[in-house]
């Protein structure tokens, strides 16, 4: 490039309202300048600023910068074809001919924002992990949540185990943990991945059905691979259908381990503590969502954070000694196991909360590339099997998706500091390389890049204490073997509602099944673990569940487990609807009611038949599932009894929402005369959830303590 023309395009000369600073062939150096700090100053994804494109104002240019017309493409004569030479038409279309690169094998669905982590302390006494060695240090954050089983485009709450994967941008490099919402994982050794996907995933023929174990291959990999029971449970849970992904905890799964200066380690799991409280949605509610709104989960992520309230998640460790590995009669380096808390409680590392949405979809989101491999000095992995196999697996997976090995300078995945090594060239290298010496060792580059270790250059260094010996054996320990004790466990520690809601799960899964065997034998599984899940399983199936098989039975419990047996510590957020009239009685008591719920930090929304001044959303576009708690204004009664027919709205709609939302345990209420409407769809004042009062000020209180319970789970019914 001629000379004077690259120092203008390095100083950043702007052309066409694209800066050219911010491009990626800017000078690393300078980046490094801008970044190193890692600080946030209240935007978290400030960092990717210099890559931003501005279109808000210039002229349309080619790839290469020539202003263009392109909504006309160029022919012979005004009714004539199309010409080859035409490189703008070409241009366009080719690059929208190329827009989509493969979604993730799994866990393509999802959503995700950026964020900032405090560290609490000091904690160099566990690791010389660099973001967890002072207190207040910050630390920005990527986080991606997701759904495992559908595809790109397949709705939010299909039920299924979540991805929660957190990148931190530390000052010593980037780190990952690659997590879930569900604490263990179905299989045990990575080697067995490929064969649980496929037999989750819609069949090879029709592609059906879409996001759903309903179906016999995945039940007939359950029952014959007993390793994914825990999981299983725990999916068919309420934490399969989460309420948001605010609501729900975050796990590393693995046993990793912490290292110290001095390279003594410790084993350690890592938990990411919801702040909002766990809540899920109920299984019918779930299902509505997926037609009504796809979007649910990802639309409730971007308005919280939109609006200020963005959440926030502790981060906590489980740490064990070394020797400790098999002291809980199962062992640590099983991936489909817990530590119940009471045996090793949970040490609070520091907080985070995402504050940032990303600025493009595919940009930031689909183009983030975690990767279990990405540790830094402080942590090191184990010798857990599935851990193992997923070190190779990210990094494979990136290299398809990317076409490339260069995916690591994409802007999103780009690291705080500067990269020196001798990786070189590849397709999109974004790099000017000025050494002409990329090999180890070398005298002409003066031995640069100098290599890092445990003391010299803050290096990443393998825990020097780690030793491996024995036979080469394809062979699973024995400590793998017990597959029933802590599905039980689990079991155990719900509330009876919530066991029904596993039973529930299991009848719906497993009544879409044809194969008699594979029938017999998921209740042979089942009653493994409990006698009295195989039966009330066996029964919905018209089958006979076998004669009790007590081996693993047990009366374990473990906190912590239960989803509704607490309140949410904040109700901020969450959504009422207020079911009105376009009257002015009505809708002056909803503006009322509105105002008071606001001042809590609720998200109001005051339905009507008509979009008149101060109705929100109209009946016909609104669902019980858009709201957490309802509520019925003194005034829209009349629209409650039945009789009532309006061109407006479906028939019956306003007392469906309010009927849906007592079915899914939600709280309703009503103010003044609107109580009728409560009885006129044969809901009870009175019980649980269920509010009557004279005006909004004096139902505030109640109804707010009963969005804090959230679910009324008394409202359904057990098996007897
Ligand atoms: Fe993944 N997993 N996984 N996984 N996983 C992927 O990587 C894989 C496992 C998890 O939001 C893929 O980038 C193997 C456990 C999350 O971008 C792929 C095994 C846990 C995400 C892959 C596992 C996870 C992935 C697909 C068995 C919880 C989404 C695209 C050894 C601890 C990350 C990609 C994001 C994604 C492989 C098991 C979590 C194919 C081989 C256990 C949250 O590489």
């Amino acid at each position: 490039m001629h000379t004077s023309l690259k120092a203008a395009l390095l100083s950043g000369t702007a052309l066409l309202g694209l800066s050219l600073a911010a491009c990626p062939f800017a000078d690393p150096a300078a980046l490094k300048e801008r970044r190193d700090d890692g600080s946030s100053s209240g935007d978290s994804r400030q960092f990717l600023s210099e890559y931003e494109v501005d279109d808000s104002n210039g002229y349309m240019t080619s790839d290469v910068a020539g202003p263009i017309p392109d909504q006309t493409s160029l022919k012979a004569g005004i009714r004539g074809s199309t010409l080859l030479e035409d490189f703008i038409f070409r241009q366009k279309i080719q690059h929208f001919d190329h827009e989509r690169v493969p979604e993730r094998a799994v866990h393509a669905r999802g959503a995700g924002a950026f964020g900032t982590f405090t560290s609490y302390g000091d904690f160099s006494n566990l690791t010389a992990a660099s973001f967890l060695g002072q207190q207040g240090k910050k630390t920005p954050t990527f986080v991606r949540f997701s759904t495992v089983a559908g595809s790109r485009g397949s709705a939010d709450t299909a039920r299924d185990v979540h991805g929660f994967a957190t990148r931190f941008y530390t000052d010593e490099g980037n780190f990952d943990i690659v997590g879930n919402n569900i604490p263990v994982f179905f299989i045990q050794d990575a080697i067995q991945f490929p064969d649980l996907i496929h037999s989750v995933k819609p069949s090879p023929d029709n592609e059906i059905p879409q996001a759903a174990t309903a179906h016999d291959s995945a039940w007939d990999f359950f029952s014959q691979q007993p390793s994914t029971l825990h999981t299983l449970l725990w999916a068919m849970a309420g934490y399969g259908i989460p309420r948001s992904y605010r609501h729900m905890d975050g796990f590393g799964v693995h046993t990793f381990r912490f290292v110290k200066d001095d390279g003594s380690t410790t084993l350690i799991k890592w938990h990411w503590k919801t702040q909002q409280g766990k809540a899920s949605l109920v299984w019918e509610e779930a299902q509505v969502l997926a037609g009504k709104n796809a979007d649910f989960h990802r639309q409730d992520l971007w308005d919280a954070i939109a609006s200020g309230n963005g959440p926030s998640w502790e981060l906590c460790v489980q740490v064990v000694d070394e020797d400790k590995a098999l002291a809980f009669g199962f062992d640590l380096l099983d991936p489909t196991k817990i530590i119940p808390e009471e045996l090793v409680p949970l040490q609070k590392l520091g907080v985070m909360t995402l504050d940032a949405n990303p600025q493009n979809y595919f940009a930031e989101t689909e183009q983030i590339m975690f990767q279990p491999g990405h540790i830094v000095r402080g942590i090191d992995f184990t010798e857990d099997p599935l851990l193992q196999g997923r070190i190779f697996s990210y990094l494979d997976t990136q290299l398809n998706r990317n076409g490339g090995p260069n995916f690591e300078q994409i802007p999103v995945n780009r690291p705080l500091g500067q990269i020196h090594n001798n990786n070189r060239d590849g397709a999109g290298q974004n790099f000017i390389h000025k050494n002409i010496h990329p090999y180890t060792p070398n005298t002409l580059n003066k031995g640069f890049p100098a290599q890092a270790n445990q003391t010299v250059g803050k290096g990443f260094f393998t825990a020097p204490g780690r030793t491996v010996s024995g036979n080469l054996v394809r062979e699973v320990s024995p400590t793998f073997d017990d597959h029933w004790s802590q599905p039980r466990l689990f079991f155990n520690s719900l509330t009876p509602v919530e066991q029904q809601f596993v039973v529930n799960a299991i009848r719906f899964e497993t009544s879409h099944l044809q194969s008699a065997t594979v029938k017999q034998n998921v209740l042979a599984q089942l009653n493994k673990i409990s006698n009295d899940v195989a039966k009330r399983v066996a029964v919905a199936l018209g089958m006979t569940a076998p004669a009790p098989d007590p081996t693993y039975y047990n009366n374990n419990k473990t906190a912590g487990i239960s989803i509704t047996n607490s309140t949410l510590p904040t109700i901020a957020t969450l959504k009422v609807g207020i079911l009105a009239s376009v009257n002015g009685t009505a809708l002056n008591n909803a503006q009322t009611l509105k105002t008071r719920l606001e001042k809590d930090g609720l998200v109001v929304t005051i339905v009507g038949e008509a979009l008149a001044a101060g109705v929100d959303q109209t009946y016909s576009a609104a669902d019980a599932t858009g709201f957490d708690g309802i509520v019925v204004v003194d005034g829209a009664q009349g629209l409650f009894n039945g009789k009532v027919v309006s061109t407006l709205y479906p028939t019956g709609r306003p007392g469906q929402i309010l009927l849906d939302g007592y079915r899914w345990g939600k709280p309703v209420g009503a103010t003044g005369g609107a109580s009728s409407a409560l009885s006129a769809v044969g809901v009870q004042v009175g019980t649980p959830g269920v509010y009557s009062s004279k005006d909004a000020e004096s139902l505030v209180g109640d109804f707010e303590k009963g969005l804090a319970t959230f679910k009324f789970t008394d409202r359904f019914p057990l098996d007897s």
